[in-house]
């Protein structure tokens, strides 16, 4: 019996990983914008891969509001709760409130279910750079760095598009601009760096910039606003949620041309 279930995991986990190496999109990060990027790409039958660095995929959902354990999304964006079976009640002022770990287990259950590979644990060292565009991800298990910065070669894994989703301080669009000598297609032509709180204005901006920064290299959710030097939104997921969704709409039209 021991034999059997220890060979049938390492099986199981081989052909995903395998899989991987050969991906339509690679996400990284595991937050709101990415996972729900991750379901439309996946149900738009592309093959995604999705790295997340810790444990748990869900990102900032679960934690609510320093650690009150709900979110808050704008009434008319309920339909995007209601796809996803997720409860709400109105709070007023155009908004409802949901749960934060019904909602962070539910669209890591959508994404997945929906046929996108999330491969928890692993971090995005790095990005496959070439002929001007960015061609994938560079990956190790997240033991490997943290803390311990064992020197252990990577796997690669080949995408047409990349998707950074790494929230606030967008590090990977961060590293690959300055490890490449690359412009961004940002005022600056750098990261920007994220501004200070104004949930409104955030709201907005985190959907407009989302966008391909560089050759293959998207960016989405607060990764988006830290890129372009917007402001950050608190507790209020519907940009997020907007965010993933047009980065899955920009990254189609990239595909399939
Ligand atoms: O920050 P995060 O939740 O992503 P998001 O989609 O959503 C932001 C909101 O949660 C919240 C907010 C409310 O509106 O402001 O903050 O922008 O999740 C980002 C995920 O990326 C993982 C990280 O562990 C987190 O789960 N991550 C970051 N860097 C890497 C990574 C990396 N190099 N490799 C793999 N995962």
């Amino acid at each position: 019996m021991e034999k059997h279930i220890s060979r049938s995991i390492i099986a199981g986990f081989t052909a995903k990983l395998s899989a991987a190496v050969d991906s339509d999109v690679a996400i990284v990060g595991a937050g709101p914008s990415g996972l729900i990027c991750a379901k439309i790409l996946a149900e738009a039958g592309k093959r995604v891969s999705l790295f997340e660095m810790k444990l748990a995929p869900g990102g900032g959902i679960w934690g609510g509001a320093m650690l009150n354990n709900e979110i808050i999304i704008q009434e008319e964006l309920t339909s995007i709760l209601d796809e996803y079976s997720i409860r709400y009640s109105s709070v007023g002022e155009g908004l409802v409130r949901a749960d934060s770990v019904e909602t962070a287990s539910a669209l890591i259950y959508g994404a997945v279910h929906a046929g996108a590979n999330i491969f928890n644990g692993v971090v995005v060292e790095d990005v496959v750079y070439k002929e001007d565009a960015v061609g994938g991800v560079v990956i190790n298990w997240a033991p490997v760095l943290y803390p311990n910065q064992w020197h252990v070669d990577p796997l690669v894994i080949s995408a047409k598009c990349v998707l950074d989703g790494t929230g606030h301080d967008a590090l990977l669009t961060d590293k690959v601009a300055t490890k490449a000598g690359i412009k961004l297609d940002t005022p600056t032509g750098g990261v920007m760096g994220e501004r200070p709180m104004w949930a409104e204005k955030g709201e907005i901006a985190t959907v407009e910039n989302t966008k391909e920064v560089y050759p293959g290299l998207f960016v989405s959710g607060m990764a988006a606003n830290g890129v372009f030097g917007s402001a950050r939104m608190g507790p209020i997921f519907g940009g997020m949620f907007l965010s993933g969704q047009r980065a899955a709409e920009l990254i189609i039209a990239k595909i399939d041309g």
